[in-house]
C-alpha cells in the first residue's frame, strides 16, 4: 500500500461513522444505530482513493444491502491500490443503543489477501498483549495459560484481570479463571475493544478469553499485529450449514487454530477505530453547539507506535464555529 494519505482517509471514515452512530446513542434501537453507522461509513468510503473489496463486513450480499462481503469500495480509478477491507461499522450495537461504554467504529485494511475471509460464526479466542505473546495455547487448561501469562508479565496469577463476555456459555470458563485465582471482568458486549485493550500498557486488562464473533476476531488480529500482541482462535463449526459457509470461503481445515499472523497475514496492516460511547480505551463522541469532537486510535504494523487522534469536526455551514476553533 505504502500510502501515508490512506491513514487519514481511513480515520475520516471511522470518525464519520462514529459521529453518525452517536446521534442514536441511548435511543434503545441497536438495528437503527448500526444502519446509521453503515450508511455513514459507506458514503465516506466512496471518496477514498482506493480499489477496495470488503472481506469482513455486514454479512453476505443477500442479507446486507451495504458493506457486504465482496462489495467493491472506493473511487476505483485506474492504477489505484487494490486493498482488502474489514469493517465493523458499529462494534457494540447494544452498547450504543443503551449508552454503555466501549461502542466503537472500526476499519482495518491490508493489501489483497492480507485479511482472512471469515464467515460470521462464533470463534473461540484467547488474546494477550505483547508481554505474553508466545506463552499461550488455546487448548491448554485455563490455569496453565493464566500461570504462563502471569510468568511472562512478571505478575502473580492473583493480579491478572481476564475479560470474558457475560454469556451463559462462559459460566464454566469463568469458574475456571476464578478457581485459578485470577480476576474476571464480565462485559456485556465488545470483545474486540477488550482484545485491543489487553495489548495497551496500563489498560488493566491482561487477557481476553471465550467465544465471540469471528469478524471481531479478524479485526482484533489486525490490531494485535500492529500492537505486538497475540490471538489464538478457532472457528466454532457446529452444523452442516456452518461447514458449508466455511468451505464457501475457502476454509477447509475446520479445526484449525489461527494466530494473529493467520487471521491478518498482510505485509501492511492499517487499523483505525473511533469511540462512539465513552470507553476505557477511547472517549466517545462529544457534541458541541455546531460540531463534534472524536477520539480515534490509529495503528500500522510497520510503525512502532499507536496514534491517538483527537479531532474537532465543525458542521459545514457554521462559520462562527470555525472562528471559535481558531482560539
Ligand atoms: P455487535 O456489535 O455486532 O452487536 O457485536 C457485539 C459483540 O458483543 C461482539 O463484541 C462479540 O464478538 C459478539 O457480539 C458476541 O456475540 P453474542 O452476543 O452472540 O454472544
Amino acid at each position: 500500500m505504502h500510502r501515508d494519505d490512506l491513514f487519514l482517509e481511513f480515520v475520516r471514515v471511522v470518525e464519520r461513522a462514529a459521529i453518525a452512530a452517536a446521534r442514536t446513542m441511548g435511543q434503545g434501537d441497536r438495528k437503527y444505530a448500526d444502519q446509521v453507522a453503515v450508511d455513514a461509513m459507506r458514503k465516506e468510503m466512496e471518496s477514498v482513493d482506493i480499489d477496495g473489496t470488503i472481506v469482513i463486513g455486514e454479512g453476505e450480499r443477500d442479507e446486507a444491502p451495504m458493506l457486504y462481503i465482496g462489495e467493491r469500495l472506493g473511487r476505483n480509478e485506474a492504477g489505484t491500490a487494490a486493498i482488502d477491507i474489514a469493517v465493523d461499522p458499529l462494534e457494540g450495537t447494544n452498547l450504543c443503543a443503551i449508552n454503555e461504554p466501549n461502542a466503537i467504529t472500526v476499519l482495518a485494511a491490508s493489501e489483497r489477501g492480507g485479511l482472512l475471509h471469515a464467515p460470521d460464526l462464533y470463534m473461540e479466542k484467547l488474546m494477550v498483549g505483547p508481554g505474553a505473546r508466545g506463552a499461550i495455547e488455546l487448548d491448554a487448561p485455563v490455569a496453565d495459560n493464566l500461570a504462563a501469562i502471569a510468568r511472562s508479565l512478571g505478575l502473580r496469577v492473583a493480579e491478572l484481570v481476564v475479560v470474558v463476555l457475560d454469556r451463559p456459555r462462559h459460566e464454566r470458563l469463568i469458574g475456571e479463571i476464578r478457581e485459578a485465582g485470577a480476576h474476571v471482568r464480565r462485559i456485556s458486549d465488545g470483545d474486540l475493544c477488550a482484545g485491543i485493550s489487553c495489548a495497551v500498557a496500563g489498560s488493566g486488562v491482561h487477557a481476553v478469553m471465550g467465544s465471540g464473533g469471528a469478524p471481531e476476531g479478524v479485526l482484533a488480529a489486525a490490531a494485535l499485529r500492529c500492537l505486538g500482541g497475540e490471538i489464538q482462535a478457532r472457528l466454532v463449526v457446529s452444523s452442516q450449514e456452518h461447514e458449508r459457509r466455511c468451505r464457501a470461503m475457502g476454509i477447509e481445515d475446520l479445526r484449525r487454530i489461527y494466530r494473529a499472523s493467520d487471521l491478518a497475514p498482510g505485509r501492511e496492516i492499517l487499523f483505525a477505530a473511533t469511540g462512539v460511547t465513552d470507553g476505557h480505551l477511547l472517549r466517545g463522541v462529544r457534541r458541541f453547539g455546531s460540531g463534534a469532537r472524536t477520539c480515534s486510535l490509529l495503528l500500522q504494523n510497520r510503525a512502532q507506535r499507536a496514534r491517538f487522534i483527537d479531532s474537532l469536526h465543525v458542521d459545514e455551514t457554521d462559520d462562527d464555529a470555525v472562528v471559535q476553533l481558531r482560539f
